[in-house]
Order: C-alpha cells, then structure tokens, then sequence
C-alpha cells in the first residue's frame, strides 16, 4: 500500500537538488570521513606489488570475499536443509551499487531448476488470435530487442514482519527477496503483432516449463502491453537456469510471480483463467476476512542495508546506505530517521534512476553513541509514500502475508549492536 501526496514530476525528482544525488558530496564531510585514515607521504605503508595468477576462461571472486545467498524455507525457518529451500535470498548487506550480481539474484522456484535444452525448447502463442505460432529460442533471437535494469521483488519479501520482528533477522532475511538485473529480450507487443492478437482479448495466460506447472493471468493493460518482454539474457549473458533459461516473462513493476520463467506457452483470452497461482495462491486475506485478487503491483519501498540487522557500529561517523524501489515509477526521494522517525533528512541518489529499479540511497551520520533507531522511506515519481508500520498493518490487517512494503526500522543498541525492530 502506498500514501499519496501531490509532488510535482520532472526528469530530476521534484524537490531534490543537484546536490541531493552523488556527485554533489558536501566538502563538510570529507573530514569526518577520513579520520580513520593513518598520515602518510610514502608508499612505506603500502604492501609490495608482486607477479600474479595465471589468466583463466572467467574470473571469480577473491578468495577474501565471502558472499552468498541463503536458501530458505517459509517465513522464520533459517538454517535448513538446502533440500528443503523454498527461496534463495539475496545478501544486500554486502553488495554496492544498483545492480545484483547475477549469481546472487534471489530465486524463488516452485519445484526446483528444470534442466531444459535450448535447441528442444518451444514458446507457443494461441487462443484469441489469427496465427498461432510456435518459436523457438532462435526464432526470439532474430527479433528485434530491449534491454532493460528492473527490479523482479517476490510479493512475499518482506512477511517476516508482518507479525513479529526476529531481532536476529539480517536484512538478507528480511529483504532478500528483491534484486535488480538488466534483462534482454522481445517485446510482447512484437509477438502480439506477429500473431495478429484479437481486439477483445484483454488477458494472457503465461505458463512456465517446471514441474510446478505455474501460469497465470496478467490483465493487457496498456502499461503492461508496452512494458512486458519474453527475455532470453540477463546482465549480457543468456539467462541462468535458476532464473528461467532459456526464456522468461519480464513484467516491469509487477509480482515476481508473473515473471514466468522457462515460459512455454502464453495464450490470449477475454477472462482470467483463474489458476491455483491466484485463488488458492497470491491473494490477500483482508482484516475482514474477504480476499483480495490480482494484488498485481509491487508498492514503493526501500530498507536501509549498511547498517542493518546483526551489524555492530563504532561511535562517530557512519555512511548509511541503502536500496528504494517502486513498481509505480521512478525513486524521486529517500528520506532517513537517526531518531526513530521523530526528524528526517534526503538522502543521496545514486545514478541513475530508473524506473522499476532499485537505486542506491547513502547519507552521512555521526551517531553519538546512544541507542536510537534508524529507518529508511521512499516517494516516487506518482507520488506514492511507503507507509509507516503502523499505517501500513491498520490498512492492511494481520492476516494477510505479501506486498509488505512498511518502513524497516532497526534498532541500535549502547553498544552499537545494529537489530531487526518494529515500530
Ligand atoms: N515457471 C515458474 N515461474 C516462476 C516461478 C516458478 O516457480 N516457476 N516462481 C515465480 C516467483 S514466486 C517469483 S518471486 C519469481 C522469481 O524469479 P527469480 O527466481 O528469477 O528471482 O519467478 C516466478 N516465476
Ligand atoms: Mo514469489
């Protein structure tokens, strides 16, 4: 759910100055935030160069770098047997930047990574339209294609805290369940133009190749028409199977579940065809015990990572970092509470802002060492404000489970221990 409050909308978000993106860094800060450095003039303080490895076919990580995702069960089940694994979830407490390393995109698979032969794998397009066609994996390659960074967010990111905050959950756990990539693929409009779709035919079904047997129904609105495309690479490579090779529905700003992966089949029709995907699954229990369907869009959020759950901060100045994102448009501002939400401050935008896609927020802070609680909110581009905890679970009730997008606050402790809270 989203707060509205009318801002004005241009190409540099309204009501943050060039100075509120990096490349506008106050000269106020550059000493604080090199008092840790040692005084040098030579190179005495600086280890020797010497020969290296050998080159090999591709590069991996320094072995100084541990980096993983976690696989994990339902909500609050961690440390289990890998077998077990519903998600696998993205560790932004230790990554940089806008974009997720490809290996690290969180997964979330239904029944496991089909292991598919590209050369055997067919799309087929029917129903509601004059020429169904059946394409292969080449055929896509022929055509003419986008690349575009969006964000793919599991509506489920995020349930942990609907009820109850596990003071030990880092924001992997937390918030592991959105990353961000740059796409490569058809655009739907292209194959509805080439099966020459009905006029009436206002839904498309899109049915995965995976044992799961996902499909759902995705309403043709116009924003969805011009924006979905059929991917077959990912961050410049061809997909990686966990993620759908040999091809995926890419839907900007919409459930990770409707971002089909080892699409098989998309078949246009005039009703949604109501799969187990939204009835029994993906629909939200009200506070008055209605549902509600077709929950399709993904709010406007944003959770600080550095500092962030199970981290341990030192008195003086610390760089707060973090990602927003929104489904609705472009990030046009982040705010940071240092003092629980009572005063807040524009953070930095990293560039560049793009629409449907993460960005990264930094701000200077000097914590003085008393315990406080940081937290992190989001406006876009339509003017959409994630909501506060309290505002968010009085609209929503406790009995649903996704699309929480409330403010995450965490806790700080005398002895700079960084923990997951409820506001
Ligand atoms: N065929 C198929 N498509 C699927 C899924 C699946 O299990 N099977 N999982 C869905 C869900 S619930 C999410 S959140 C996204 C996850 O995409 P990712 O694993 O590339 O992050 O894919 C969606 N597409
Ligand atoms: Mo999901």
């Amino acid at each position: 759910m989203t707060f509205k409050t009318p801002i004005e909308m241009s190409s540099r978000p309204a009501n943050v100055s060039r100075r509120g993106f990096v490349g506008g860094l106050s000269a106020g800060i550059l000493g604080v935030a090199a008092t840790e450095a040692a005084n040098a003039e030579s190179l005495a303080d600086v280890p020797d160069r010497g020969p290296g490895a050998e080159l090999g076919a591709h590069s991996e990580r320094s072995r100084f770098v541990k980096i993983d995702r976690i696989p994990e069960a339902t909500p609050g089940k961690r440390n289990i047997d890998p077998g077990d694994a519903i998600n696998s979830k993205t560790p932004h407490q230790k990554l940089v930047g806008n974009i997720t390393p490809t290996d690290l995109h969180y997964e979330r698979s239904h029944s496991g990574v089909p292991d598919i032969d590209p050369a055997q794998h067919r799309l087929l397009i029917h129903g509601m339209v004059q020429k169904p066609l059946v394409f292969s994996v080449d055929d896509l390659k022929r055509m003419p294609s986008i690349s575009r960074v969006v964000f793919i967010e599991c509506t489920g990111n995020g349930w942990e805290n609907w009820k109850k905050a596990d003071p030990e959950l880092t924001v992997q756990n937390t918030h592991g369940l959105v990353s961000t990539n740059e796409w490569t693929g058809v655009p739907l409009k292209f194959l509805i133009d080439l099966v020459a779709k009905d006029k009436g035919s206002t839904w498309m079904l899109a049915e995965g190749g995976d044992g799961a047997g996902v499909d759902r129904s995705i309403p043709l609105t116009d924003e969805i028409v011009n924006e979905a495309f059929i991917a077959y690479g990912q961050n410049g490579e061809p997909l990686r199977p966990a993620h759908g090779f040999p091809m995926r529905l890419v839907m900007p700003g919409f459930e990770g579940n409707l971002n089909i992966k080892w699409l098989r089949r998309l078949k246009f029709g005039n009703a949604p065809w109501m799969t187990r995907w939204e009835t029994a699954r993906y629909t939200q229990l009200l506070a008055d015990g209605k549902a509600r369907q077709f929950q399709l869009r993904m709010d406007t959020n944003s959770v600080i990572t550095q500092p962030s759950g199970m981290m341990q901060i030192q008195p003086g100045y610390v760089r707060i970092s973090g990602l927003a994102w929104s489904g609705h448009g472009k990030i046009a501002r982040v705010e940071i509470s240092t003092d629980g939400a009572k005063t807040w401050q524009q953070a930095q935008l990293s560039l560049p802002v793009l629409p449907k896609a993460q960005v990264r927020f930094q701000m200077d802070w000097v914590w003085d060492g008393k315990p406080t609680t940081i937290v992190s909110r989001s406006t876009d581009d339509q003017g959409n404000v994630q909501p506060d905890r309290k505002s968010f679970i009085a609209a929503m009730g406790t009995n649903a489970l996704f699309h929480y997008n409330a403010q995450q606050s965490w806790s700080i402790d005398e002895a700079g221990r960084v923990r997951n809270v409820l506001a």
